[in-house]
């Protein structure tokens, strides 16, 4: 029996992993942490909780997360907290001797003009990521760098995943802060039946809506996070984590139109709004040769799984 400790445990990655293992029966003991339990930020907290008990492994998801407005607006404390986090979980890991661990980066933090689509995991730091969110994407980049070092020097096991847009039952549905997904579900819902300030005849949406994007169901990548986890053959690197199918931003408007029964023409596009990247489309080449077989929830059904949470948890939602 091994200790495993989970950092951004209340966060909808470490929520959903938290139902996937009650679902799941699991061998080992999983601690589930906040920034309410231990500021990660900050070194003497991050010891705190790598003293209190043994830790043998560790799934780290915590982060400052947003969507593209969020990091637009916030490039310096993206880039400074994650920084910190990141830096701080890595000297602990090695320090308190985690020999393996799960590291979670994002594919938006590939380059903005990559040398070919899809993007494999060797074209990672090929050249800048996109203006929109540098600050994160350099963090997540120095994680990997952190990652691979550590491995290079003391032969640690820290291994880098690197899913798509992530989406999911206890997502954070903020209308400025958060992604597309639970943003237009949020503002179409409020819309829909004449919530103010969002009772209004027209459903705006923010941008082109020409971007392309790739979308991952949260439980998904949490199966994929425990595979990597116990998979022996898997000792570092970096892993893209996606299926193969990309949207327009107004292919999941439509989508998510559809399920919510709101009338497509009071749909408009404000092309005020950033798209952010229009393209950051990643390769799965690797993870499928790694798990041939793995099975990906469609995004009809994830998004409508989504929606009737978001349904009865109105009252609970982040927003
Ligand atoms: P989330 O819902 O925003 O949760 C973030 C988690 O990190 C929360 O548990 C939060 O704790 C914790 N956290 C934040 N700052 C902290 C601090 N200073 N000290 C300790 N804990 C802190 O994020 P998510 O969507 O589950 O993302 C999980 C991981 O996936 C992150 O590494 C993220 O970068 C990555 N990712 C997410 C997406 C996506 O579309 N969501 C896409 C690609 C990669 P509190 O609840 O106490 O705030
Ligand atoms: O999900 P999202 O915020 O993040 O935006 P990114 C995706 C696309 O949806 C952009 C459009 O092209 C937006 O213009 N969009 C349309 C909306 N309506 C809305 C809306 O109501 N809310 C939002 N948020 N977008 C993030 C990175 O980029 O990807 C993060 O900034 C993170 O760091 C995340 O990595 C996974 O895909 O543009």
């Amino acid at each position: 029996m091994q200790n495993i400790l989970v950092t951004g445990g209340t966060g909808m990655v470490g929520t959903v992993l938290k139902q996937y293992l009650n679902y799941n029966e699991s061998v080992d003991n999983f601690y589930f942490i906040s920034s309410a339990d231990y500021d990660l930020t900050d070194m003497k907290q991050v010891e705190e909780c790598f003293t209190e008990r043994k830790y043998d492994k560790i799934i780290h998801l915590a982060a400052l997360v947003g969507g593209l407005y969020k990091n637009m607006n916030n490039n310096s404390l993206m880039l400074m907290k994650n920084l910190k986090i990141n830096a701080n979980i890595i000297e602990a890991c090695h320090k308190y001797n985690i020999n393996r661990g799960i590291f979670c980066l994002s594919s938006c933090i590939y380059p903005k003009e990559p040398s070919k689509f899809p993007m494999t995991e060797e074209q990672l730091c090929e050249s800048e990521p996109h203006e929109s969110n540098e600050g994160y994407a350099y963090a997540k980049r120095m994680l990997a760098m952190l990652c691979k070092h550590y491995n290079t020097d003391y032969g640690r096991e820290y291994i880098c995943v690197s899913p798509v847009n992530l989406y999911g039952a206890y997502d954070n549905f903020s209308i400025s802060d958060g992604h597309v997904i639970p943003g237009l579900i949020n503002r179409m819902y409020k819309t829909k039946n004449k919530i103010a300030p969002y009772d209004t005849e027209e459903f705006e949406v923010y941008g082109s809506g020409i971007a392309r994007r790739q979308f991952l169901f949260a439980p998904n990548f949490c199966a994929v996070i425990l595979q990597f986890l116990y998979n022996k053959n898997i000792k570092n690197g970096i892993y893209n984590i996606c299926d193969d199918n990309e949207y327009t931003i107004k292919q999941i408007v439509s989508l998510i139109a559809k399920i919510l029964d709101f009338n497509e023409s009071r749909i408009i596009y404000n092309k005020k709004y950033s798209d952010g990247i229009i393209k950051k489309t990643v390769s799965n080449k690797n993870l499928k040769e790694l798990i041939p077989n793995l099975k990906f929830t469609n995004i009809e059904k994830g998004l409508t799984l989504t929606y009737e949470w978001f349904i009865q948890n109105l009252n609970d939602i982040r927003e």
